[in-house]
Parts: C-alpha cells; sequence; structure tokens
C-alpha cells in the first residue's frame, strides 16, 4: 500500500519532513488519488477569520476514488460487511462492484427529487448498509449530508434540521437494538413538525411495523429505487465544496455543524486509516462505532472504503444476546483490526472474562480505542485478555472537529504505554499552552492542547455561523486551532490526553454540552433553575450529575420528580444526555455577577470537599454547605 509507514524511524522521517515542509509533504500524498483537475496551489491559509483551503480549484469528486479508483481490482472484493443485530439473521455482503450500483442507483433517487449539488440531506438512520449507500450516494451528487444520530429525540432532530435548512431527510420505519425496536419513523413525523423546509421522507423498510406514510411527502425506498437506473455520473466537485456536516456538542448553546470539506477530509481520512491500524490488503475491519458520530464517517464507511479495505458494520450492541457478541462477530469474520472505545471495552469488563476466554480471537493483529481517555485497568483488560499480549493497542486521539485521528500510536510501530496516546501523526503540530496562550515548549509540560497548523482533515467551518467557529476554536489562543482538551507532554515527549477543559462533558465516549442539558431540564415546568456537571463513573467515563432547584413540591410530586426530569431530558435531547444523579437544591453557588461556579458542583461530585478554592466571591456560601450535605455521593470534607 502506497503511503504506509512500516517502522519508526521511517515515522520519524516523515514526521520531520512534515513539519519542515507541510505542503510537499501532502501534495505527495494527494497525488494519488483521482482528479479531474489537480491543485493550483496545496494550501492557502490563516487562523484569524479562519479561512483553510487546501488543493486549491482541484476538481474531485470522494466516490470516484472510492469506486471507480478501486473497481478495476476491487470489484468482486467484499467492501461491506454487515452483521444483523440479531445474529440468527442472515448476513450482508456488498462487494465494490455491488455497492457501487447501489449508491449509484440511490444517488438517482436523490436527484429525482430534486436535490443538487449543495443541497443538504438529512440521514435519520440505524446501522444498516442503506445508511452508508445514502451517505455516499449524497456525495456522489455533491449534495451535503447531514447524518443524525438515530439515538436522539424528535427536537434534538428537528434542531439538526432547521439548522441545516435540509429540505429532504432520509429514515427508516424502525431500527433495532439488542432486544429493543426504535419508532424512527414515529420520531421523524413528530419533529417534521417543526421543520417546513422538508419537502420529502424517503423511507427504508427495516423492522417492517406499521408507520403512517403522508401523501406527497414519504416516499418508500424500495418504490424509489424501482424506477431509477443504475448508472449516475459523478458530479465534479471543487476540493473546498463541504462534504458533510456533522452536529456536536460545545459548552455554549445548541449544537454545532461542523463543516468538512472534500479534498483535504478524503486525503486525511485514508491516510489516518492505513498508517494507523497498518491495515493491509486483504484484512478485515472493524470499527464498532455509529455511522452517526464522526468516527463511524471517517473510520467505518470514508477511510476503509477508499483504501479498498473490507469494513464490518453491525447493527446490534454489545452485550446482546450476551457480553460475548463483539468476540463471536470478531470469530464469524476473522477480523484482523478491532477499534472500539473505552467505555464499551469497561462494560464487558464489568461481565466477567469468559465472554472473552471462550472466543476464538486469533484473528486480531491490532486493536484500537477512541472517544475518552483509557485507564490503564481497561487498557491492560484490553491488551491481555482481548489480545492476549500480542496485538498492539492503538489509543487515538482525535475529534469531530480534526476530521481524522491526530495524535495516536502507529500500531506496533510507536512503542505505547497505557493511557498515553503517544505522538501526533505526520503533518500534525501540537502544542500545549498555558493559560495565557504561552507555547509551553520541551517536554514534562502541562496545558491546554492546540494545533498550530492546518492539516487537511480540519474543520472550515460552522455550518451558517462562520463567526461562531472563530470564536469557539480559533479566538482563545491566538494563530491556533484550540481543542478544548487539556494535555501534559511527558519527559519523553509522549503525550497524556487529560480530558475537557471547558463545560463539556465526555459520557460513553460522546459529547454533551452541560448547558445543552441544562436547557433541557429546565423545560421541565417544576423546575426554576439547574446546574449540570460531570462526575467520575465507572463504566461511563463520565456521569452526568445535575443539580436542581424546584418550585415548592408536593410529596407525590418529590417521589416523581426525577424520573420526570430524566423523562424531559430525554424528550429533548435523547437518553444519552439523562442525568445519572439529580440532586434537589434550594440553590446554588453562585458569584456576586450570577454566575454558577461549577469548579465547586464538580468537586462535590467528585466526593472531594476539602479543597473547594477559593469561594469568597460566592454570593451566599451558605448554599454550599447546605449541597454537600444532600449530596447523592460521599463527600469528604
Ligand atoms: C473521535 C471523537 C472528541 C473528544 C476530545 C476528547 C475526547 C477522544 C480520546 C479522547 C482521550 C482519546 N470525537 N477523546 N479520543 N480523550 N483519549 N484517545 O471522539 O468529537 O466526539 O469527541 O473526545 O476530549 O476532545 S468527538
Amino acid at each position: 500500500m502506497t503511503n504506509k509507514i512500516t517502522s519508526l524511524s521511517e515515522y520519524l522521517e516523515k514526521y520531520q519532513e512534515s513539519v519542515a515542509n507541510p505542503e510537499g509533504f501532502w501534495e505527495k500524498i494527494a497525488e494519488d488519488y483521482y482528479w479531474h483537475k489537480k491543485w493550483d496551489k496545496v494550501l492557502e491559509w490563516n487562523f484569524d477569520e479562519p479561512n483553510v483551503n487546501w488543493f486549491q480549484n482541484g476538481k474531485l469528486n470522494i466516490t470516484e476514488n472510492i469506486f471507480e479508483r478501486n473497481l478495476f481490482m476491487r470489484k468482486d472484493q467484499t467492501a461491506i460487511i454487515w452483521e444483523p443485530n440479531d445474529p440468527k439473521d442472515e448476513t450482508v455482503k456488498l462487494t465494490y462492484g455491488e455497492l457501487f450500483e447501489k449508491v449509484s442507483q440511490f444517488a438517482n433517487v436523490l436527484k429525482k427529487q430534486g436535490i443538487k449539488k449543495g443541497d443538504r440531506v438529512t440521514i435519520y438512520l440505524p446501522m444498516i448498509p442503506e445508511l452508508a449507500i445514502a451517505m455516499l450516494a449524497c456525495a456522489r451528487i455533491g449534495a451535503i449530508h447531514s447524518i443524525v444520530f438515530a439515538g436522539f429525540s424528535a427536537n434534538a432532530l428537528a434542531d439538526r434540521i432547521i439548522d441545516g435548512t435540509s429540505n429532504i431527510i432520509i429514515t427508516s420505519d424502525g431500527g433495532y437494538r439488542g432486544t429493543k425496536t426504535i419508532p424512527l419513523k414515529k420520531i421523524v413525523d413528530e419533529a417534521l413538525e417543526k421543520c417546513p423546509t422538508i419537502q420529502k421522507a424517503i423511507v427504508y423498510k427495516r423492522t417492517g411495523e406499521d408507520v403512517p406514510m403522508k401523501e406527497g411527502r414519504d416516499i418508500w425506498w424500495h418504490d424509489a429505487i424501482k424506477e431509477v437506473d443504475t448508472e449516475c455520473k459523478a458530479e465534479v466537485m471543487d476540493s473546498e465544496d463541504t462534504l458533510f456536516i456533522l452536529y456536536t456538542s460545545g459548552s455554549t448553546g445548541k449544537p454545532k455543524g461542523v463543516q468538512h470539506s472534500i479534498a483535504g477530509y478524503m486525503i486525511f481520512a485514508e491516510y489516518t486509516f492505513k498508517n494507523v491500524f497498518q491495515y493491509s490488503d486483504g484484512d478485515v475491519w472493524w470499527c464498532t462505532a455509529d455511522i452517526g458520530w464522526v468516527t463511524g464517517h471517517s473510520y467505518i464507511v470514508y477511510g476503509p472504503l477508499l483504501a479498498g479495505a473490507t469494513t464490518v458494520m453491525f447493527e446490534g450492541v454489545p452485550t446482546w444476546p450476551d457480553a460475548g457478541r463483539f468476540w463471536d462477530v470478531v470469530d464469524k469474520y476473522k477480523v484482523n483490526q478491532f477499534y472500539t472505545a473505552p467505555t464499551a471495552i469497561r462494560a464487558l469488563v464489568a461481565q466477567g472474562n469468559e465472554f472473552v476466554t471462550s472466543k476464538d480471537l486469533s484473528s486480531l493483529k491490532v486493536l484500537g480505542t477512541v472517544g475518552e481517555p483509557i485507564n490503564e485497568e481497561a487498557w491492560r483488560w484490553y491488551h491481555d485478555l482481548v489480545g492476549k499480549g500480542r496485538c498492539p493497542i492503538v489509543d487515538t486521539w482525535w475529534q469531530t472537529e480534526t476530521g481524522g485521528i491526530m495524535i495516536t500510536p502507529l500500531a506496533g510501530i510507536t512503542p505505547t504505554k497505557p493511557s498515553f496516546a503517544t505522538l501526533p501523526l505526520p503533518g500534525i503540530q501540537p502544542v500545549i499552552v498555558d493559560a495565557e496562550g504561552k507555547e509551553l515548549k520541551g517536554n514534562s509540560v502541562e496545558g491546554n492542547l492546540c494545533i498550530k497548523f492546518p492539516w487537511p482533515g480540519m474543520i472550515r467551518s460552522t455550518y451558517g455561523d462562520h463567526e461562531r467557529c472563530r470564536q469557539v476554536y480559533f479566538s482563545q489562543y491566538k494563530g491556533m486551532y484550540f481543542t478544548g482538551d487539556g494535555a501534559k507532554r511527558d519527559e519523553e515527549g509522549y503525550y497524556r490526553i487529560m480530558g475537557r477543559v471547558d463545560d463539556v462533558i465526555n459520557v460513553s465516549g460522546h459529547r454533551i454540552g452541560t448547558a445543552e442539558v441544562e436547557d433541557a431540564i429546565n423545560q421541565h415546568p417544576k423546575v426554576n433553575e439547574s446546574a449540570v456537571v460531570g462526575y467520575p463513573h465507572e463504566i461511563k467515563g463520565s456521569g452526568i450529575y445535575a443539580y436542581v432547584i424546584c418550585d415548592e413540591l408536593s410529596e407525590t410530586e418529590i417521589a416523581n420528580i426525577e424520573k420526570e426530569i430524566r423523562a424531559t431530558v430525554t424528550k429533548q435531547i435523547g437518553p444519552i444526555a439523562k442525568p445519572d444523579m439529580i440532586q434537589l437544591v434550594s440553590g446554588l453557588p453562585k458569584t456576586r455577577s450570577g454566575k454558577i461556579m461549577r469548579r465547586i458542583l464538580r468537586k462535590i461530585g467528585e466526593g472531594d470537599a476539602t479543597n473547594l478554592g477559593d469561594t469568597s466571591t460566592l454570593l451566599d456560601p451558605g448554599v454550599v454547605e447546605d449541597i454537600i450535605d444532600g449530596a447523592k455521593v460521599e463527600v469528604k470534607r
């Protein structure tokens, strides 16, 4: 495989080269793709606006680089292996040739519905092959996909449709998750009541449950594809045209639509995939993420398919029918590289070793993690029990905004250390800064993690609000992209990610903004005010702790309030944002200017009130004592 690093010395060499001459480094990699017209200039940028332009004026289509570029060799090679929720149901395998036909056919369906280059298409589907087909069909015709994780509520879906101004949505009647079915079409119907821009809904039949179809708006997928042919010419796109938007939570306000452009993302997704996981031709790759998150975009669909890999797509959950499901699937398809989240590993650790030790995992060569820091115990279990000590673990740090992996070991090449993401990939220039934005040079330093030079996969804007992109990512530290994470560089130059330094909670690897959860809780008619913080949670990494002020409650209301608040949050955002702990309080620690001092609430949630720091600016120091008295966790004073 081209552009694949094979040794530590080669990595070090490439890294030096990529810093000395980033344009030259990425240009050489870009030569490998199919372009209608090559770029005039590799890179133009400033981080003040920000304006980042990779492969300026290049013309291409990403799906031609997945299909036409690979087809000659791979027409009959399996592209996607789909493992259904129920292991008794049949696997679906699609070759590159078959997938190409289905993508082209669905692209024609979109065209027939009037979807044109630049239009936004919202996709709200479970983990079925049609999700990958729909997203690639968008890319084929130059439409911008906006995939919404199928665990989000009608309200959250509506917010994302409205912000992205889509006029079409692709969904299914329902979806399976373990023993549950999720009524996706019903959720869509509810969301669409608030979304006047939506003209059409294309509905895939997955569960077969009865769903009302709205005349003139709703169309069955299987009817629509019958009316079109299976060839669709690729729309010729500009390098910097938008490939997709994907909503992610930040510390303030509503989720923002992170915008990625075509050429840079394409090159970055494939390069990082091949190098980090050391994928070789013929290997079977499995990333257990949902395509509704960026990990699924980059490492189930785009990265692997660009590289001509065989990628497994899993509809189900890790614990059904039992906690051995992952390992059954590994054995069933002889998976070679396996990529999952620390939260999944911790959940499986808790179920006991028997589910792993009884399985044949000899096909595994590489294990990866993403989404949050992996604690040493989970790392050891993964390494010793799953990998039998033979498989390198790659702890990959990156974000929705970075498009692909940034700091990580290269599997089998970079010596690893538990809980360290280790070293930056070639082309990535991380810096650690202090509160004033001064770069902390050398080793053994800790501070905020920034990136000081553009990389091809980086965020270009936040949809519809470029100023917000500037404010959130490029204004804190001048001339740098700010990640929102704290990090340490140890004595040998290895990076350890310390977690978020802003008001974002990483729950099971999913980003949840405290402000969003507070807004949701405040929708409950009895709630006056709330403050939400993260606290250490054994399985989820961080749990959600909500301090809530309510109106006078009757005894029955008190008995039901927690359940009701959880239901309110589920309705506003989705079950992933449900608070784990809810504490009714009479007041919140506020400064004289009315700002909630979350630092204090965080400390209490952590169970440690021995050092609350400076509380002299508090309006009413007495509330802190009351909160500690009523805390849902044991608090050391
Ligand atoms: C890919 C993804 C991004 C946030 C990020 C971090 C945290 C991700 C790691 C990690 C420690 C890791 N995108 N994070 N990977 N923390 N070690 N290997 O997760 O946009 O949803 O989240 O996740 O805080 O800023 S994301």
